[in-house]
């Protein structure tokens, strides 16, 4: 049975057998102090705000049997799938080094994983990529196709990096794709609100954006 989200640019009719939540790396690597985040000089506290919307969202989404994924970015603890450029990036190399948290985005350590507040469940995939782009050397497309989903609701951090990638990955494959701006950050407020409106500007030309209480209203 088709449903409704309000959103702008315009209202995004769903059916929820074919919707799935995707949850884009809320680690603690970065939503915590003393992890990737923080090591690029950012204030973690910014995209913290996002966590309780998101759960609720989750919940929602939980609640009226959707799919739900999680990303986590990170690396093996060879770093061979680390390509020199994002390891030097900035003329420093964070990744890889010991943190608070164990070695910093590398699978398997404290950091690298999901905050308890939303940590998955049985049966909720988890994506672990090595890029931004979640649909970037992973199988996340495959999953979604055979499960034949056509619209993703994306929430995690951050607006513009993690998730507008995803997003731009995920429209051009034929995602429809809605945007909780609630929960979603950026350690840059202005770059999280023009992240939001580049997405849905010119008649939705990336996707929608609204908020968790759209979501959950939708879903009801
Ligand atoms: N998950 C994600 O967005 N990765 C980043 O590196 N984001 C930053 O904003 N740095």
């Amino acid at each position: 049975m088709m449903k409704t989200f309000q959103a702008d640019p315009f209202a995004l009719d769903f059916d929820p057998r074919t919707t799935a939540l995707v949850v884009i790396d809320m680690q603690r690597d970065f939503v915590e102090p003393g992890g990737f985040g923080e090591a690029l000089g950012n204030d973690v506290s910014l995209v913290r705000g996002a966590i309780e919307p998101c759960g609720r969202v989750l919940q929602a989404a939980r609640d009226a049997g959707l799919m739900v994924i999680h990303t986590r970015e990170g690396h093996r603890p060879d770093l061979t799938d680390c390509p020199p450029a994002k390891l030097t990036r900035g003329g420093k190399t964070f990744i890889g080094e010991q943190g608070p948290k164990g070695r910093i985005l590398v699978r398997g350590e404290n950091g690298h994983d999901i905050i308890p507040e939303l940590y998955p469940v049985a049966g909720e995939p988890i994506i672990d990529k090595p890029g931004k782009g979640a649909f970037y050397q992973t199988d996340l497309h495959l999953i979604l196709q055979s499960r034949g989903i056509k619209t993703l609701i994306v929430c995690g951090v951050t607006t513009e990096v993690c998730v507008n990638t995803t997003v731009r990955e995920a429209n051009d494959r034929g995602y429809e794709c809605i945007i909780p701006e609630d929960c979603t950050g950026s350690y840059f407020p202005e770059f999280h609100k023009y992240a939001l409106e580049m997405i849905k500007a010119q008649g939705a030309i990336c996707g929608w954006v609204t908020n968790a209480d759209n979501i959950i209203a939708g879903l009801k």
